[in-house]
């Protein structure tokens, strides 16, 4: 704890300033005594006040009392924040922040508690403004790194790179302004790169709008670092809120905008561009003969787009979005046919649900199969506002693709065409070598479905919510319909055509008899990672054994135990306790439990996901007794790893270690600890320790996504610098079998974490190893191995896995031949790796 009782040092300065007020300095010198004594008597709330009051009066108490009050401040939080009072938590901060706003730590410290409450965009900001104030403040850059994916999303780094996107936006701009269009909005400006081609291109007008606040900032820097600082007027607005005349004098000649996502309308480009043809440009020209622009009619670049999609096969997509495994580590898991991922067109859209999620085809592990041709779903007239207000209400639309190979249907792949002009387009489709993902519409069916030539797949479009929805409805087979989706209304759609051919028939009723039983409140919803977690059955497999083993050890010790006549009860010799700490859904507390005698504690919160496990305990004839809700058991998050006291030690601790985006868990190594204190003697931490292997490896794809590459400006903009300001130097969620890149070296283990024994464990590691050829490293990416006990272990990259990987990228690329030795300092703070190398070819000394 910070000196509360030393006597403030006043400046000569400070003294000679003040002006005499007596009742105010006793004011003043009697809080601080109260401030310091509330310290001491851990009465954090009111020597905050206290504190607040004296530096609010006296701020020339801010360089002594500086440590205490942050101090406080923190110990205060920490109270607040354990009995849920947020809104006071974040004004004591705000407070604090007013008479520190240069506070490096408070800012980190309020960064940490917004990003525990999901404020990601927020945090991440504190975060940066910390390190901006001290850069070598490692809590605050740890910090950075972790969100800086948030604050500037890596498509940016992608985009920026892409030369001939670049150029493409900057024909189509240039024409227009030439054409006429002197007056230009950017919508979603990001860096501020369109708005400065219209600048360039001669637009006697240029307004700029971004709605992410650390966008905002970084397209100012930008656009005054390229001396149009004075003739770009950026906003920090939605472009939604904007009206003229309070932030555009007058009604613009000229929308550019590239807020569209992989669906094209996530970003909401449709509503902006209704409002802007409302509120914010010109009309727009009215006949097809009127070629010149001029300054009295408006349109927006891009001009249009159309939209393709297809239906493919895929191991990858289904196994994140199906339960595809009939039984999972000795468990029948026919209770669980209603899990399903939150991806999905149903109608019963909410909150937690999305219509599509995002996948690059190329990239994808196992590649996926073409089972119809490219089908254009839809077009749109970026340029017409009635098309535009249209869509929402328009009729949902039925498209029949032919299928052309056979294969089971996993998902809809959607990607579009973006017509700049007519002649410039852009396309984000699978065979580009572009950046672009495609958006994918998975398949939820009650079961697999395998499509043959000459069928039809019936798809509706529609657009609701300014989404776009595809739906796979049926599949016409020989003349019949065959219903894919639970929600078809026979009303509607006629009831189904008799089908001569039985099978096809069978699995009909089948697909519709699924449904009547389980409208959407049956549904329980798990994560992507989760549904592939369940779906990997060597790891479950593994657990299964590892836990036999165990539990089958510590049931014959206690048989001993008993018989050599000591005082436990029968019952209490019989049950073994085993706790689950796993994040979000794990199947592992029953597969501990199934293994008879033991009682098994879940960390599973949800209670849809708990009736899930308890049906499952039912139906694997796991007596409901025998497995427990540890969090409906505890206030407290930080009593998560203390059992009741009546109860035994415990006999396995499961802990989680590696994150889905392939990042070591933060807090693991502390959990660890906690948890080796709660074994019983022979009980078991799983896993007892990981291994974490890596690869030097030239790639240049991850270069493109970690910063602006190459000394060239951006379409003649110095834009690199402050982009770059953003790179982080670990890239997660990686699949490194389909990352584009060559291998340097063999694999090899770089570090090890040892959670059953502390001893063990150090923080920094150097490993030397040999180049198998030339080239320059530019990356590093990591996996780990996670040995469950001596024997058995599981991969974080093996196939099925449901771990992506992660990858350190060398700050400067190293030039390295073949043979050349590479020392690789490793090291690992609160659970982040860093690694830094160098050739290093000084012989080896052997014993
Ligand atoms: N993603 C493309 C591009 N904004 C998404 O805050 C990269 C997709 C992509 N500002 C793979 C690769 C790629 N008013 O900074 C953002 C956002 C802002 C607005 C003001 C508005 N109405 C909006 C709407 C969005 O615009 C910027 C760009 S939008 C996202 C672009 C090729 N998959």
């Amino acid at each position: 704890m910070p000196n509360t009782s030393a006597r403030p040092k006043h400046g000569r300065r400070a003294r000679r300033r003040r002006r005499v007020d007596p009742a105010r300095d006793q004011l003043v010198s009697s809080s601080l005594e109260s401030a310091q004594q509330c310290l001491l008597n851990q009465d954090y709330g009111t020597a905050f006040v206290h504190y607040l009051l004296v530096l609010n009066l006296a701020p020339v108490f801010k360089d002594f009392a500086q440590d205490s009050f942050r101090f406080t401040l923190f110990k205060w939080a920490e109270e607040l924040d354990s009995v849920g009072r947020i809104q006071e938590l974040f004004d004591c901060y705000e407070q604090a922040l007013e008479i520190f706003p240069a506070d490096e730590v408070i800012l980190n410290s309020m960064g940490e508690h917004l990003f525990r409450m999901g404020f990601r965009d927020e945090a991440a900001g504190h975060f940066h403004k910390a390190l901006k104030l001290k850069p070598d403040y490692p809590e605050a850059r740890e910090n950075f790194y972790r969100v800086a994916n948030w604050l500037v999303e890596r498509w940016h780094f992608l985009m920026l790179n892409d030369h001939g996107r670049n150029r493409k936006y900057q024909q189509a701009i240039q024409k227009a302004v030439q054409n006429g269009c002197n007056t230009v909005l950017d919508i979603g400006t990001g860096t501020g790169i369109l708005g400065m081609c219209a600048k360039k291109a001669g637009a006697a007008e240029v307004y700029a709008c971004e709605l992410s606040k650390t966008m905002y900032e970084l397209a100012c820097e930008v656009v005054a670092a390229n001396g149009m600082e004075g003739s770009i007027k950026i906003l920090h607005k939605k472009s939604l809120e904007m009206e003229v005349p309070t932030d555009i004098p007058h009604r613009v000649s000229l929308v550019v905008t590239e807020t569209v996502d992989a669906g094209l309308f996530g970003e909401g480009i449709i509503e902006s561009l209704i409002h802007a043809w409302h509120h914010l440009l010109l009309p727009p020209k009215r006949g097809e003969g009127e070629f010149r622009e001029d300054c009295t009619t408006g349109r927006v670049i891009p001009a249009g787009a159309t939209v393709f999609c297809m239906a493919v096969e895929c191991l990858e997509i289904r196994r994140h979005h199906r339960l595809c495994a009939a039984e999972v580590g000795g468990l029948s898991m026919a209770a669980a046919r209603e899990l399903r991922s939150p991806v999905s067109c149903s109608s019963e859209q909410d909150d937690s649900t999305e219509p599509y999620t995002t996948e690059r085809l190329s990239r994808l592990p196992g590649g996926y199969r073409e089972l119809t041709e490219p089908f254009t779903a839809l077009t749109i007239d970026f340029n017409n506002v009635l098309e535009l207000e249209g869509l929402s209400s328009r009729e949902v639309r039925e498209i029949r693709l032919p299928v052309t190979l056979e294969g089971e249907l996993d998902a809809l792949a959607v990607w579009f065409q973006l017509h700049l002009d007519e002649e410039n387009s852009l396309s984000t489709g699978p065979q580009e070598d572009t950046c672009w993902e495609q958006a994918i519409y998975p398949v939820h069916s009650a079961m697999s479905f395998v499509l043959k030539p000459r069928d039809e797949l019936i798809v509706e479009v529609s657009c609701r919510d300014a989404y776009l929805r595809l739906c796979c409805v049926a599949v016409l087979r020989d003349g019949h319909k065959i219903y894919l989706d639970e929600r078809v209304d026979f009303q509607n759609s006629g009831q189904p055509i008799p089908n001569p051919n039985p099978e096809v028939e069978l699995c009909s009723a089948l697909a519709c008899l699924q449904t009547s039983q389980s409208d959407s409140e049956d549904f329980c919803m798990l994560e992507c990672s989760e549904m592939a977690l369940l779906n990997n059955q060597d790891y479950h497999q593994s657990f299964c054994i590892a836990l036999n083993k165990l539990i089958s050890g510590l049931k014959v010790k206690s048989q001993n135990l008993n018989t050599g006549g000591t005082a436990m009860s029968a019952v209490d010799s019989r049950l073994l306790y085993v706790l689950d700490v796993s994040e979000g859904f794990s199947l592992l507390s029953l597969i501990a439990a199934h293994q008879g005698q033991v009682k098994a504690y879940s960390s599973v919160e949800k209670t849809k996901q708990q009736n899930v496990l308890r049906r499952l305990a039912h139906s694997n004839n796991i007596s409901e007794q025998h497995l427990e809700f540890w969090l409906n058991h505890t206030e407290d998050e930080r009593g998560v790893l203390q059992r009741p006291s009546r109860e035994k030690l415990w006999s396995a601790i499961i802990l989680d270690c590696v994150e889905t985006c392939g990042l070591v868990r933060q807090k693991l190594m502390e959990k660890a600890s906690l948890a080796r204190f709660l074994l019983e003697e022979g009980g078991h931490i799983f896993p007892e320790k990981i291994v974490v292997y890596g690869m030097l490896v030239e790639s240049d794809t991850l270069l493109l996504e970690s910063a602006v590459q190459g000394r060239e400006p951006t379409l003649g903009f110095n834009i690199a610098p402050f982009i770059n300001q953003f790179t982080v130097p670990v890239h997660v969620f990686l699949d490194f079998s389909t990352l584009e890149c060559r291998h340097l070296s063999e694999a090899l283990e770089l570090f090890v974490l040892d959670l059953m024994d502390a001893n063990a464990n150090y923080t920094e590691r150097e490993v030397m190893v040999e180049a198998i050829s030339g080239g320059r490293i530019t990356a590093i990416p990591f996996w780990y191995q996670i040995h469950l006990d001596q024997n058995i272990s599981v991969s974080t990259l093996s196939r099925n896995s449901h771990w992506k990987q992660a990858a350190v990228v060398l700050q400067e690329p190293l030039q390295v031949q073949a043979r050349d030795w590479i020392r690789l300092a490793v090291k690992l703070h609160k659970s982040t790796i860093s690694i830094s190398a160098h050739i290093d070819n000084t012989p080896v000394q052997m014993d």
